[in-house]
């Protein structure tokens, strides 16, 4: 993304050289799928890539190794996905010796049914249609357990029973990439039934889990919140909201629902201003954090990107700004930059995750990047959740195999995206991120209401 050939082609080369999967070690299918697995995936596109946007990123003598390794990656997680009565794998694998015995039965919504973007890579890379199967099987098994009732997935299900053991559904820990990836498989590999759940799921969340005013930036009453809720009745289950839920404006970009996304991006933002931070959960009843730690998360610098993408307001430059500050204020340490134990005392762990180079840095370069080749007209990416940049390309829409569900109708035949509502906004940028410059993506009196909900002001 930095245009760094030599540093890119260096490291390529080390992982060539160095990296194994054949070890005795027990890893998470869903955290080695978006973090490993798709990084693999992610530099052997760029490396292939025949226009090179980046600069020269081919490596001399590349013989698709980054392949075959994302290939041996995948094959030792396959284990997850067999002996389970539902078709939703496991939890764990170990790379060498498949599910360890007595493994845990549950799993999250979001840990089993976000594996698709990957796996779908890989199958449509290989030619070999059985990673996508399994993975699109896993997320037909999770929603065809949604509540009959109100159309809600829970958070946590067993894998034999398909018992919802948590019954929570929200946006945030333990549901956010299902939603996410339900979206995205369709923008990349432009199969129907993906967008079918993604508009059915997206319609459920607005119907349930949305609270406040109808519109964004009109009307009376509070501003618009998701809520966590019981998947079978609607009921509201606590009043936190979690951190990981600001990715949801992000998505909302995506899908073209502009002004929602700017209401609840100004919500995590006002939470933001407060701590330096956002904390891992925040209550939004008693204005206080619940869980207070901050592991440098990417959510909000990712909404705030693609808002800025959406619709060029300076305000977004502006919360880049007031990011970046307080990350260098708060976090910054020797080798790095350390997750806040606490977003109010400020105290540090010896703790750097990977999504924060990959993840939190990218994003924040990018908002400031403006010419950067992903935001070139003619160049079409995709980040996959850890924030993998892959291209939306012809070879993804292509499956070498007819159907992989055969005897199932393709009912998804009329479904179309959402409309775009994209907002426009004069662009009076300079580049000067200073409030005072420009007009506010939500109506004056509105913020100041969202900063007192959140003990601002
Ligand atoms: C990332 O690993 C991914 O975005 C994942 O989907 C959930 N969130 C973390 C970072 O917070």
């Amino acid at each position: 993304v930095m245009g760094n050939s030599s540093e890119f082609q260096k490291a390529v080369k080390l992982v060539i050289d160095t990296v194994s999967f054949d070890k005795d070690s027990t890893v998470q299918v869903f955290e080695a799928t978006i973090r490993v697995l798709g990084s693999l995936l992610s530099a052997h596109i760029i490396i292939t890539d025949t226009k090179q946007p980046f600069g020269d990123m081919t490596i001399k003598d590349y013989d698709n190794e980054l392949l075959h390794m994302a290939h041996d990656l995948a094959v030792r997680l396959l284990p997850a996905f067999e002996n389970t009565k539902t078709g939703i794998p496991y939890p764990r694998v170990n790379l060498k010796k498949g599910v360890p015995p007595n493994s845990n039965n549950e799993t999250c919504t979001a840990g089993a049914g976000s594996l698709l973007v990957e796996f779908g890579i890989l199958s449509r890379l290989l030619g070999d249609s059985t990673f996508e199967w399994v993975a699109r099987r896993a997320v037909k098994a999770l929603w065809s357990l949604r509540s009959n009732n109100t159309g809600l997935l829970g958070n946590v299900v067993n894998i034999q029973t398909g018992h919802w053991v948590g019954k929570q559904s929200g946006l945030g820990a333990g549901s956010d990439s299902f939603y996410e990836y339900l979206l995205k498989s369709y923008i990349l590999f432009g199969e129907k039934e993906d967008l079918e759940m993604f508009n059915d799921a997206y319609r459920n969340i607005q119907n349930h889990l949305r609270r406040g005013r109808e519109a964004c930036n009109e009307g009376e009453g509070d501003p618009p919140l998701y809520v966590n809720v019981n998947m079978f009745t609607g009921q509201l289950m606590n009043t936190w909201i979690d951190s990981l839920q600001a990715f949801f404006p992000g998505l909302q970009v995506l899908i073209g629902d502009v002004e929602d996304a700017i209401c609840l991006h100004a919500f995590y933002y006002a939470i933001w201003k407060r701590y330096g931070a956002l904390p891992e959960r925040y209550n939004w009843q008693l204005q206080a954090p619940d869980v207070p730690f901050y592991p440098l998360r990417p959510e909000l610098v990712e909404s705030t990107y693609l808002l800025y993408q959406a619709t060029k307001n300076p305000f977004y430059l502006h919360v880049g700004m007031d990011i970046l500050q307080s990350l260098e204020k708060y976090t910054k340490a020797k080798c790095g930059y350390a997750t806040l134990h606490h977003v109010v005392e400020k105290t540090k762990e010896d703790r750097m995750e990977s999504f924060f180079l990959s993840e939190t840095c990218k994003y924040l370069y990018l908002l400031f990047d403006e010419d950067n080749p992903v935001h070139k007209s003619g160049n079409k990416y995709m980040f996959t959740t850890e924030g993998h940049i892959v291209s939306v390309d012809e070879r993804f829409r292509n499956s070498l195999w007819q159907d992989i569900f055969p005897g199932e109708e393709d009912s998804a035949e009329k479904v179309k995206p959402n409309e775009l509502k994209a907002v426009n906004f004069s662009s009076n940028c300079n580049r000067v991120p200073d409030e005072r410059r420009y007009l506010l993506p939500l109506k004056s009196n509105y913020m100041r209401q969202i900063d007192r909900m959140v003990g601002l002001i």
